[in-house]
């Protein structure tokens, strides 16, 4: 059975790039193999983060993960952190990776460019290495991700190949795999930047308020044409909006350059603005049931005694291969 790997950082207030690029993946996905996921608590220390909001933020990403109709009796779920094994593999991974390497990740560069080098924590800089314990310790096939992750993922098999070229076929080599549609949804207000949790400008965020989602699409910044066109590079928040509706109709990007042939952008933006609201008022519905209840908790317990289970016997495996001491 193939195995599927993912997560969401909780660092701030799940927004539609998250449910698009990620969570409506992990749905689709579900009774394709086994899914694994997690919520990359560790992860989300590479910035400054408040104990409060991240402790708070670790049980929405779940909540949103069942409200989005993952279904607790098919996939596991766990908090990062709790599996003691990511932090173990992480401190052996990173003497497979190289410091030029991990200099060169987008990621890296977009979220230090503007810090001075004396602030910029190591975490943020060995991300990948953590991420790569997280990938293989679950011997994972596929890793459905957002485009911005593919790297990441890319860069963990480059380790599996030079690990297992050094010892042995130990490491399952993972692949990234990622949505044709929807995978890099753009921000409302700069629609050449990716719309992210931590840059909320721009951002439709799944616990807004429906008007204000409203409001949000229909002032989205577009360009001066008035002509439903798929261009990315010269109309890149048309683009990018008919993207968002494309991934929650299901209507190829065809299709909807056919419907709104001869209409203007007004019309367009009610459309997707109706489609959003509808999907996310759905999802907060369900939100509001689930949390109320102590699901979460039971999911995130069961969750973890599964992972820590597999993880620890990779853990075992990487440490032999290597030559560590195990007296048991
Ligand atoms: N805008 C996006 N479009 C499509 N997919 C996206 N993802 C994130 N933003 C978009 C995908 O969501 C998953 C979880 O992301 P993450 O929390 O691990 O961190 P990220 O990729 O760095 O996303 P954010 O929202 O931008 O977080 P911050 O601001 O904290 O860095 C991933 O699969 C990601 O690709």
């Amino acid at each position: 059975m193939k195995r599927y790997l993912s997560a969401i950082k909780p660092t701030g207030r799940l927004t539609l790039g998250n449910y698009i690029g990620a969570i409506k993946q992990f749905v689709s996905l579900m009774n394709d193999g086994e899914m694994i996921l997690f919520v990359a608590d560790l992860h989300s220390l590479t910035l400054p983060i408040d104990p409060v909001e991240l402790r708070n933020n670790s049980r929405n990403i779940v909540a949103y993960y069942l409200a989005a109709g993952l279904d607790p009796n098919k996939i596991r779920v766990f908090l990062q952190s709790e599996v003691h094994e990511h932090s173990e593999l992480a401190i052996i991974l990173q003497n497979y990776l190289y410091m030029g390497e991990l200099a060169r990740m987008t990621q890296f560069k977009d979220k230090t460019q503007k810090m001075n080098n004396e602030a910029i924590g190591l975490g943020i800089f060995t991300y990948p290495v953590l991420m790569a314990a997280d990938i293989v310790l679950y011997d994972t096939d596929y890793v459905p991700v957002g485009e911005d992750q593919v790297q990441h993922v890319e860069i963990t098999r480059d380790l599996v190949h030079r690990f297992n070229k050094r010892y042995g076929e130990i490491l399952k080599m993972p692949r990234a795999l990622i949505r044709q549609n929807g995978a890099r949804i753009m921000s409302l207000s700069d629609p050449t930047k990716k719309m992210s949790k931590s840059d909320p400008k721009g951002d439709i965020f799944l616990d807004d308020d429906l008007k204000i989602i409203n409001k949000k699409i229909m002032s989205a910044v577009t360009d001066l044409d008035t002509h439903v066109h798929y261009d990315e590079a010269n109309k890149p928040g048309i683009s990018n909006l008919m993207t968002i509706y494309s991934a929650l109709t299901n209507k190829s990007i065809t299709d909807i350059e056919e419907q709104f042939s001869g209409k203007m952008y007004g019309e367009f933006k009610k459309e997707v603005a109706r489609v959003v609201t509808e999907e996310i008022a759905k999802l907060q519905a369900r939100y509001q049931e689930i949390i109320q209840t102590g699901l979460v908790d039971k999911v995130l317990k069961e969750g973890k005694e599964y992972a820590s289970e597999i993880a620890a016997k990779t853990l075992k495996r990487v440490q032999e291969a290597i030559g560590l001491y195990r007296y048991e």
